[in-house]
Parts: structure tokens; C-alpha cells; sequence
């Protein structure tokens, strides 16, 4: 626990049984660490993983052996992908009675390894303080990601020598080779089309201003690509241009393949879940790749050059190399291009919002009603998490246009880290209001958080877009229909309307405060009185359209 505090730790976050009872039992002598209990280890994950990516401090996390990391694992993948910086220690039996094959017998170390960073067993005990740093300090480490220890029963209960001092940690912040950084102010001056690709990692190094900057001289286009927070640019930020799609790469090829030029920022490339065969750039198409993950560089694509560096130092110093040797002739196309994108974006924008308008008479709503709704009244210095996911868009769409807020939102990966992660942004950032907006079926997945935001008093407020349904696997099935040739049919499993989901007495049994909205005029009054009562959290369960009318007829036409 010692060690623990001299590293800055506040919060444990834990779901507890008999082989940790030696760890919870020793922290109650120390109350500036507080256990923030999840009612189930996926809760417990997501609340950390919330934790860790606003503070980038690798979050403290205590599980119950193989059950307590098996029923985990789905988010630690979560974690693995994400890059997210987590200790986590699950119990396990006293190893003198490993070979006995008894209750709760299995290889932790072998089950946390393929979505861990790091796994390990601390034995003998004396190891224990300088596992512990080696383990904050690889959870820290470029690319960060969760690290498991095991500590059996035994090995926990040992006396140790208590060598206590701070995790040394590796500074990353790397410069890129001179030679490197003309070789990318030449290859962006140069080209015709350039555009920029981000992931998570321009916010691990601080570098929103630089892309912001570099996106400005050159006037080109930022887009997402592994991007999963506006910790990154903001929304309304005139050349970003939103985020790639993940799940169908033909959405993103029109947008990749107009590219002479391509400069990636700490990002995989890319995450997609269907990979396409066809072509991801055009041909010839220069491609530079600054990243502090060498796994990222060329992993599927040659680039033309390939650098280990930190992107804020290396955006800074291609920004001065541009400056440097900008001329007339540069700084004209530049100027046109920004002009150009900026249209873009806006025209995009209008055609989006134009649909929107015609939707708005519609009962129940269109999520576009919700969200004007919502981001009209978000307040200054708010955060949003968002796990909404076919409501995600027009929620993107406002935030274009909004004051700029503090916006994360899952990948879509291991659903439930939308409410959870609120929580842990909350718990870094007690005095903002923290708004979290997530799908029916994703907030289902982690109904409990909403009891850990009761008991810790935290004014969170969890907003359902509730359209009773997995709307995105109807999408899904009509794109897959469409591929195979098939007919429309009765979608498998996708709904979730009855027996009807009482999300506002769900929460009222978990302590919390709820309302209930079906136009703007309900949810306006809701969202009033659960911004201002601040004692706790409140639920808003919102009724929006769950039908895929219009898609099946864009989709599938007239099949
Ligand atoms: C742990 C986990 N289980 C299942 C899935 C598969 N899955 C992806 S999206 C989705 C449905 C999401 O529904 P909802 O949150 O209501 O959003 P909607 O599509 O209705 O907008 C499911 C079940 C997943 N990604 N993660
Ligand atoms: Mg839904």
C-alpha cells in the first residue's frame, strides 16, 4: 500500500474474495486509498480503464482469482487494444497447495498473458515491491497498455524488507532524426492531396496544438483513424473531418486512396474489423508513419519512412521545417486546400442536418432529436462518454458545433465501457459534470455501475438511448444480406422489447434518481433537474426511433 501511495495512487478499483482478503484487510489502515467496489469484474475494468485514460496513470485494479479475471477479460482485451495503462492483481491459492489441483486451481499468468502486456506470478515474496514498479512502470511504458500480477495467498502474507520508493519511469519523449523530419516537410510540400491520420496517442503526448497547427499550414484534412477521445482535436476544429469508420473499409477507401501524401500520427492502421482486400492507398502514394508503438509502423502497409518518436516533438519540429521553407507558391495551394476541406466539411454537415430537420417531427424521436437536445444544454467544461452507438452520429454531429466539451467514446469493442468510464472520469474530475450516453444494450452489460455511482455519491448523469433493440446488428445483417444476395427477412435476435426494459425503475433499485423522456421538451426538463441536483447520480431513459426503415431501403433497396 506504501508503495502504492508513493506513486500517486487514490483509488483501487476491486470486486473482492477470499484469496485477497489479505489486501483488503491490510488497506483499511490506509484510508487515503479508497476501494471503489464494482458489483462485476467487467464494471470494475471499465470504471479503471475510464480512471487511467484521463489521468494516463496506470489505474490500480484488485480481482478474485479466475473467476474475477475470467468474468474481466472481455474489457482487459478492451484495455489491451486500447492501449489503456492498468495494474491488476487477482489472488491465488497459496502456491504450496498448487499442485493439489483444488477450489479455484488454473494458471492465472497463462489466462491474463495473450491480453495483457505483462503477466506475472510473484513469488517469493521479496520480489513483491520490485514486481510492483516494474509493473506501473511497463504499464507506463509507450505502448501502454494492463499488466496482471498474481500474487498467491501465501506469497501476500510474507513479511517483507519494506523497500519503498517511486516507480522510476522511462521518459519517451523522443526527438525524430533531423534527415527524417526533411524527408516528411519535403514529401507534405510537395504533395498535391495530403491528409493526416490520428490516433490516441496525439493526446498521450500533448500534441492537439501541433496538429492543429500542422493541419493549418498545410491545409489538409485530420482524420481519425484509432481515435477514441477529443482529448485529441475537438469536433468542431474547421480540418477535422471526423473519424474512419471501422467496421466496412469501402467508407474509408474514397477518403484514404485521395491521398498522394499520408502522414499517420499514433495510430494503428487500421482498426477494422472486416479488413478490405482492395487497395488502402493509391498507388505511389507516399506513406510516413510517426509512432512510439514500432508494432504499429508497417504492420500492414510499407511506409516510405517509419519513425519511433514522439509525435508532439516530431509535429513541432516538421511544423518549423515547413516554416522554414514555405514560398508563395506553397502557401497558395496550402491556403486553397483549407479553403477547399472547410467547405467540405461544412457542406457535409448541411446535407446531415438537412435530413436531420425532416426527421423531426418524427415519434418517437430520431436520436438527432436527442442529441440537439442534449448538446444544447450540456454545460460549460462538460465531459461526455459515449457508447451510444447508432445514436453516436448525430451526437458527433452536434458536437461540431458546440462549445468545445470533453468527449471520449468506446471503439465498440467489449460493450459497457461507456457508463463505467464515466465513473473513473469522474472519480479524476469530481467538480465537472460528467454526462454519460450509452445504447440500451451496451448500458446492460453494466447495469451495476450505477449503483457504484450511488454509493460513492457521484453526479454522473447516465443517459439510455433506448430504441429497444441491437440496432447496429440490424445494420450489420442488412449489409451482410446485401453482400450475400440475400432477401430481407426477420432480423435473429436483434430486439429487445419485451418484456419491456424499466431502465427508470432498474436505477431507482440501484439508488438512483430517474426520469423518463420522449421529446425534447421531457428530456429538457429531466436533463434541468439532474444538472442541478448535483448529490448524485441520475438516469435519463430516453425513448428514441429503433426502426431501420430507411436503411433497409438504402441497403437493400428494394429486395
Ligand atoms: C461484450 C460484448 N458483447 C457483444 C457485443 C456485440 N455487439 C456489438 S454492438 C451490440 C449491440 C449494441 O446495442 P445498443 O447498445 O442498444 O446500441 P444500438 O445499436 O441500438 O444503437 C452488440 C450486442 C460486443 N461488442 N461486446
Ligand atoms: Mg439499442
Amino acid at each position: 500500500m506504501k508503495q502504492l501511495l508513493v506513486d500517486g495512487v487514490k483509488f483501487i478499483f476491486g470486486n473482492p474474495g477470499t484469496l485477497e482478503e489479505g489486501f483488503l484487510d491490510a488497506l483499511s489502515d490506509f484510508p487515503e486509498l479508497h476501494y471503489i467496489i464494482g458489483l462485476q469484474e467487467s464494471v470494475v475494468i471499465g470504471m479503471a480503464m475510464g480512471y487511467a485514460r484521463v489521468t494516463r496513470m496506470p489505474a490500480i485494479v484488485q480481482l478474485h482469482t479466475m473467476v474475477g479475471l475470467g468474468n474481466a477479460m472481455g474489457m482487459l482485451y478492451e484495455a489491451h487494444k486500447s492501449s489503456t495503462p492498468l495494474v491488476v492483481y487477482a489472488g491465488e491459492i497459496p502456491s504450496k497447495f498448487a499442485s493439489f489441483d483444488g477450489f479455484f486451481a488454473g494458471d492465472l499468468v497463462d489466462t491474463a498473458n495473450p491480453i495483457t502486456k505483462w503477466a506475472y506470478r510473484i513469488i517469493p515474496g521479496d520480489d513483491t515491491l520490485k514486481v510492483l514498479r516494474r509493473a506501473f512502470k511497463e504499464a507506463l511504458t509507450p505502448p501502454q497498455g494492463p499488466v496482471f500480477l498474481a500474487i498467491p495467498m501465501d506469497v501476500f502474507e510474507e513479511e517483507i524488507e519494506p523497500d519503498i520508493h517511486p516507480t522510476s519511469c522511462v521518459h519517451w519523449h523522443m526527438s525524430p532524426p533531423a534527415e527524417d523530419v526533411s524527408t516528411i516537410v519535403q514529401g507534405l510540400m510537395e504533395a498535391e492531396n495530403p491528409i493526416i491520420l490520428i490516433g490516441d496517442q496525439v493526446q498521450l503526448s500533448g500534441a492537439q496544438e501541433e496538429i492543429r497547427k500542422l493541419a493549418d499550414q498545410i491545409g489538409c484534412p485530420v482524420y481519425g483513424a484509432d481515435f477514441t477521445h477529443q482529448g485529441n482535436v475537438y469536433h468542431s476544429d474547421p480540418l477535422f473531418m471526423g473519424t474512419l469508420e471501422f467496421a466496412y473499409s469501402k467508407y474509408n477507401h474514397p477518403v484514404t486512396n485521395n491521398a498522394d501524401v499520408v502522414l499517420a500520427v499514433g495510430t494503428s492502421l487500421f482498426p477494422e474489423m472486416f479488413p478490405n482486400n482492395g487497395p488502402y492507398f493509391r498507388q505511389g502514394a507516399r506513406l510516413f508513419h510517426v509512432d512510439l508503438n514500432p508494432w504499429e509502423i508497417a504492420k500492414n502497409f510499407p511506409v516510405e519512412l517509419g519513425i519511433i518518436a514522439d509525435p508532439k516533438a516530431t509535429l513541432e519540429a516538421i511544423s518549423a521545417g515547413i516554416e522554414l521553407h514555405r514560398n508563395p507558391e506553397f502557401q497558395k495551394k496550402a491556403a486553397e486546400r483549407k479553403l477547399c476541406w472547410q467547405q467540405k466539411k461544412k457542406e457535409e454537415w448541411d446535407a446531415v442536418q438537412i435530413k436531420y430537420d425532416h426527421l423531426r417531427q418524427a415519434r418517437p424521436m430520431h436520436s438527432s432529436l436527442m442529441m440537439k437536445t442534449l448538446v444544447e444544454m450540456i454545460p460549460e467544461n462538460a465531459i461526455i462518454y459515449d457508447e451510444s452507438i447508432t445514436s453516436s452520429p448525430s451526437l458527433v454531429h452536434y458536437m461540431n458545433t458546440a462549445k468545445p466539451a470533453l468527449y471520449f467514446s468506446s471503439r465498440g469493442r467489449c460493450l459497457g465501457s461507456g457508463w463505467t468510464g464515466a465513473v473513473g472520469v469522474k472519480l479524476a474530475f469530481p467538480h465537472q459534470h460528467v454526462l454519460a450516453v450509452s445504447g440500451d444494450g451496451a448500458a446492460l452489460y453494466v447495469i451495476q455501475s450505477l449503483w457504484t455511482a450511488a454509493r460513492n455519491n457521484l453526479h454522473i448523469i447516465f443517459l439510455v438511448c433506448n430504441n429497444r433493440s441491437y440496432r447496429i446488428l440490424k445494420l450489420n445483417m442488412l449489409e451482410y444480406w446485401a453482400e450475400e444476395g440475400m432477401e430481407l427477412r426477420q432480423f435473429p435476435q436483434h430486439d429487445l422489447d419485451y418484456p419491456v426494459i424499466r431502465f427508470d425503475e432498474i436505477a431507482k433499485g440501484f439508488g438512483v434518481k430517474s426520469w423518463s423522456a420522449n421529446d425534447p421538451d421531457s428530456l429538457r426538463s429531466a436533463l434541468n433537474s439532474a444538472l442541478t441536483d448535483t448529490s448524485g447520480p441520475h438516469l435519463i431513459d430516453v425513448q428514441i426511433e429503433g426502426a431501420v426503415t430507411e436503411e433497409i431501403q438504402s441497403i437493400m433497396g428494394n429486395k
